[in-house]
């Protein structure tokens, strides 16, 4: 099976990006994680993106706040899909981040998730990954009715006791 990248562009995306990694790991989908900087390690990110393919990867994952640049930047050095997890910082709510992430211009496109989307992002790359493994898919199928089993679980239990 083809790997998920995941970057982020500091160690304080962290607690977005556990997320992720937790899902993945939950689908049997492998991951490896690093910290690269659009602004800070541009090289390293550039490098890392260059070989993805090469290395094994079929998607990449790409976390980042304030002027987050991180997921362009990657999707500007491969034809692999890229998804943007725009993270919140302090000041603007992850605002900032998401617009930076969302607004590529045409010709190198990134698929924004919401801000702090790291569980989306995990099921989005192994969706995508899941295009050419049935096996996947299946996993994918079922958390999709387990999920709804615990939506349906909660309708009932509200329904007889807020019903008059
Ligand atoms: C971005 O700047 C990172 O992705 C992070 O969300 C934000 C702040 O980074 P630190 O100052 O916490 O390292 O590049």
């Amino acid at each position: 099976m083809k790997k998920v990248g995941i970057v982020m562009g500091s160690d304080s995306d962290l607690p977005i990006v556990e997320k992720a990694v937790n899902m993945l790991e939950s689908l049997g989908v492998p991951c490896e994680t690093h910290v690269y900087s659009a602004h800070r390690t541009p090289e390293e990110a550039r490098q890392f993106a260059l070989n993805a393919r090469k290395n094994g990867f079929g998607v990449i994952i790409a976390a980042a706040g304030m002027a987050a640049h991180l997921a362009g930047a990657i999707a500007a050095n491969t034809t692999l899909p890229v998804i943007g997890i725009p993270c919140k910082s302090s000041v603007l709510d992850g605002m900032d981040a998401l617009l930076s992430t969302v607004m590529m211009p045409p010709g190198i496109p990134v698929a924004t998730v919401a801000i702090g989307g790291g569980a989306n992002a995990a099921l989005l790359a192994a969706q995508i990954i899941a295009v050419s493994d049935e096996e996947l898919a299946r996993k994918l199928d079922e958390k999709r009715a387990r999920d709804a089993a615990v939506v349906l679980e909660k309708d009932a239990a509200i329904c007889e006791k807020y019903s008059r």
